[in-house]
């Protein structure tokens, strides 16, 4: 069986990560079926992305039987990790995390580097770098900064304490936490709402949140004035207005 399951049902694609008895630990095998997974999610044709893993685990990070003490690290997270995250980062459409599992190390820098994060009540987190005295990386140190804040963010990363799944969503880590029995259902259901959207719309808006946080207000303003004027060419804007005047629910195609 593959270390990288994907599907499609309608709109959107999952991607599983599928080493359950390696807690979805990344190797060789994990990065190419994720980038593989991820160019086909740029089809059109997809309109939201859900990234989860296969049996109790999200992902345990780096497999740390497979990594070993030679080759150049650097190098390393270049060819595999920031492939991924930067494909996700550049997905002009919604990616959630379903956090279904333990998520570590690299499997929480993946699962903060998509867009909106739904747990399990079985999900825990663990930052796992300082565990084993390195840095939070492939993109740990951006997306925990922007996420949590620098106090927070410093504070648990390096400690190497386990999060729970109620403290995450206290400290908007995740956004909605739902009884592990019940959580496939209504991740499908999450994102079947989303990939039903707007998608040119949530694009530009998953652009302009990333924009902001390093922007002025007046470079943000005029950016927002730029997405505005390309999102009201859409036909989904046309149809959202139609919608409204006929006193119906809006069918958007993403276009
Ligand atoms: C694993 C792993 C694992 C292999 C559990 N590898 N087998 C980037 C680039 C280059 C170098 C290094 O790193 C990176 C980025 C990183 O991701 S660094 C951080 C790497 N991850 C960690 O340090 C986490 C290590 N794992 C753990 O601390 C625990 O396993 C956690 C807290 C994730 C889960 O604990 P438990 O729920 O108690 O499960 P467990 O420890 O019993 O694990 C279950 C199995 O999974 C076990 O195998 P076994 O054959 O004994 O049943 C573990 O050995 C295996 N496993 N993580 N990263």
């Amino acid at each position: 069986m593959a270390e990288v399951e994907t599907t499609r049902d309608g709109a959107v694609q999952t991607i599983t990560l599928n080493r359950p008895d390696k807690l979805n630990a990344f190797n060789r095998a994990v990065h190419e079926g994720l980038h593989a997974a991820l160019e086909d999610a740029r089809d059109p044709a997809v309109r939201a992305v859900v990234i989860t893993g296969a049996g109790r685990g999200f992902s345990a990070g780096q497999d740390l039987t497979e990594f070993g003490e030679a080759g150049d690290i650097g190098q390393m997270l270049r060819a595999t990790y920031h492939v991924t995250v930067l494909a996700i980062h550049s997905l002009e459409k919604p990616v959630i995390a379903a956090v279904n599992g333990v998520c570590a190390g690299a499997g929480l820098s993946l699962a903060c580097a998509c867009d909106i994060r739904l747990a399990s009540d079985a999900a825990f987190f663990v930052p796992g770098f300082v565990g084993i005295g390195l840095i939070p990386d492939s993109g740990g140190s951006y997306f925990l900064q922007r996420l949590l804040g620098t106090p927070r963010a410093f504070e648990w990363m390096t400690s190497n304490r386990r999060l729970t799944v109620e403290d995450a969503q206290a400290w908007g880590l995740v956004s909605e936490v739902v009884a592990a029995d019940e959580f496939p259902a209504f991740v499908a259901e999450r994102a079947a709402e989303l990939s039903a959207g707007p998608t040119r719309s949530i694009a530009l808006t998953k652009r302009l949140y990333d924009e902001a946080a390093t922007s002025t207000l007046e470079d943000q303003l005029e950016r927002e004035a730029e997405a505005q004027t390309e999102a009201a060419q859409t036909e989904d804007f046309r149809e959202g207005v139609a919608a409204f005047g006929e006193k119906r629910a809006p069918r958007f195609s993403g276009r």
